[in-house]
């Protein structure tokens, strides 16, 4: 018989880190990655049919066993039912052995791991001949992207995961010095760690305040004081560009490439290596001090277009990466809420992203309504509705609530 969960909608599913099906979604992951580097932002749908198959998946109380427990679900499509079919009966899916072991996917790969670099550029720097990082990171004329330079730069520290201890003791050094500023000020870690990943490819942290508008200007100053203590490497902050249109516009129109109008940094830090292993005072963390050591802090968080140095050292990104030191690169996002958005901020920066894609499907199809994570427009009542918890933004949109670690879809 049909073991198929009964909801039809990713956010009215639970879904777990550990899962009963991983070799079935591996696979299937396998695929959406080949059809995102293939179909690159132009066409998601491909893609999203792998994600949707791999999600249901995940959702299953059991181990698959036989195909026909999957009978009448709308979220697998032939292809993945195809796939998932293969390896049922024979261990393993001839297509995703081939995409695994074609030249062209382990490039596409290689090379999107570069921050700054996305299935375009990926594709230009194979059409040029390069197979490696290297000869990315050889060439004169590559790009004034400065996410792209220091990406190259410090590819083996920013593809190496982040761990959970790291984002931790991060936190506790942004909550420090935040709360200098601005008493009061509310630090969540977000993305995969709030979902309880144990590693992730970045930190994400969002900051707000109840007392609306007295967050204005601290990023500013927040990011002053971090560049002080050494913990900036590279960056840039982006101004809070909301409007209450927002709201109500459509989302990729109003989007251009944006994830969402918060004021942000989108950056790089030095994490000491210490922060890997152990939790950390944070007052008594001593980076380079600014002047008496060639790798200081001293690095513009503003990037310059022409190809960055760095600082009194004087140091470019790929000198800098090659000196001796007690540092490790990682990519940091911080954002700024206003109060009356943070709720809605909370849940789609908590994501997971396939989570939040089907939110805004299930809202607009099953509700009229639309979600971003700045707020929620109601059509039907031709108003905004605001939330004053997590829990609140699930009842508004008539889902049970479900905590972030069950938002792993
Ligand atoms: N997000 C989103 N859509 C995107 C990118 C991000 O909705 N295109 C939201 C959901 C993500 C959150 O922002 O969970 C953080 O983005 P990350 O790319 O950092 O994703 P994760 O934190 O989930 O993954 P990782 O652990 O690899 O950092
Ligand atoms: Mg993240």
């Amino acid at each position: 018989g049909s073991i198929a969960a009964p909801n039809t909608w990713a956010c009215q599913r639970i879904t777990c880190l550990q899962h009963h099906n991983p070799k079935l979604t591996t696979a299937l992951e396998v695929l959406e990655k080949h059809a995102q580097l293939r179909d690159g932002n132009s066409d998601y749908s491909r893609a999203l049919a792998f994600r949707k198959a791999s999600c249901v998946l995940k959702s299953l109380p059991h181990t698959l066993t036989d195909i026909h427990q999957l009978r009448g679900l709308k979220d697998i499509g032939n292809h993945s039912a195809q796939v998932i079919e293969d390896i049922l009966e024979e261990g393993f899916s001839n297509e995703v052995e081939e995409i695994l072991n074609d030249p062209w996917f382990i490039k596409m790969k290689l090379f999107s791991s570069v921050f700054g670099v996305g299935s375009a550029i990926a594709l230009k720097w194979i059409e040029r001949g390069w197979e490696k990082i290297e000869d990315a990171q050889n060439s004169n004329d590559i790009t004034s992207d400065w996410r792209v330079q220091w990406g190259l730069a410090f590819h083996d520290d920013l593809t190496s995961p982040v761990l959970r201890q790291e984002a931790d003791n991060l936190l506790e050094v942004i909550r420090e010095e935040a709360t200098k500023l601005l008493p009061g000020v509310i630090v969540e870690i977000v993305g995969g760690f709030r979902r309880g990943k144990m590693s992730g490819h970045d930190a994400d942290f969002l900051l707000t305040h109840p007392d609306e508008g007295s967050e204005i200007g601290l990023l500013p100053q927040l990011l002053q004081r971090l560049q002080k203590r050494g913990f900036l490497l590279a960056g840039q902050a982006e101004k809070n560009s909301f409007t209450p249109g927002v709201l109500k516009k459509d989302f990729k129109l109003s989007m251009k490439g944006q994830l969402d109008h918060f004021e942000k940094w989108i950056g790089i830090m030095k994490l000491p290596k210490s922060f890997k292993d152990k939790h950390t005072d944070p007052s008594s963390i001593i980076m380079p001090t600014p002047g008496s050591d060639p790798i200081d802090g001293s690095l513009d968080y503003q990037p310059s277009r022409k190809k960055a140095k760095c600082g009194i050292s004087g140091l470019s990104p790929w000198e800098l990466s090659r000196t001796e030191r007690a540092w490790c690169a990682r990519r940091v996002d911080l954002i700024i809420s206003p109060f009356s958005q943070y709720y809605y901020g909370l849940v789609g920066w908590t994501g997971s992203k396939h989570f939040n894609r089907d939110l805004r499907t299930y809202s607009q199809k099953v509700l009229n309504m639309k979600v971003t994570s700045h707020g929620l427009f109601d059509f039907t009542k031709n108003q905004s509705i605001p939330a004053h918890s997590e829990k609140e933004v699930f009842d508004i949109l008539k889902l049970p609530y479900h905590e972030p670690w069950q938002r792993n879809c």
